[in-house]
């Protein structure tokens, strides 16, 4: 009996290490993944601004554009660039190529602010 019980113990180790490694190994591969991943440009918008009152990005390179509504519900539109988020589209990958300052406003009628809703884009 004792055998039997022996072999199963190691049977279960086996499997307990295989299942252990391969967690490992797809966290390994999600954490490449990650960073791999370019830079990004985060707007977060809330009642009646964005975070920032302006944003810079490096010419020529892909950027992860992304829109995080904080408060309220707004858009967001790059004027002259047509890259434009929503609750829809959260998230863009662009690469801005044109060296230049671009208006950035938001889009969606959001409330008494929504006139004044911009920021700006300062692609270097
Ligand atoms: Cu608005």
């Amino acid at each position: 009996m004792k055998w039997i019980m022996f072999s199963l113990f190691i049977v279960a180790c086996v499997l307990g290490a295989g299942v252990l490694f391969q967690n490992i190994s797809e966290r390994q591969a999600e954490m490449a993944s990650e960073s791999k991943a370019g830079p990004t440009l985060k707007f977060v918008a809330s009642n009646f601004q964005f975070d920032k009152p302006e944003y810079t990005v490096k010419a020529g390179e892909k950027v992860t554009v992304s829109l995080q509504n904080k408060e309220g519900l707004h858009a967001m539109e790059i004027v002259g660039l047509n890259v434009k988020l929503d609750g829809n589209t959260k998230s863009a990958d662009v690469t801005f190529d044109k060296p230049g300052t671009y208006e950035v406003h938001c889009i969606l009628p959001c409330g008494p602010g929504h006139a004044e809703m911009k920021s700006k884009l300062i692609v270097q």
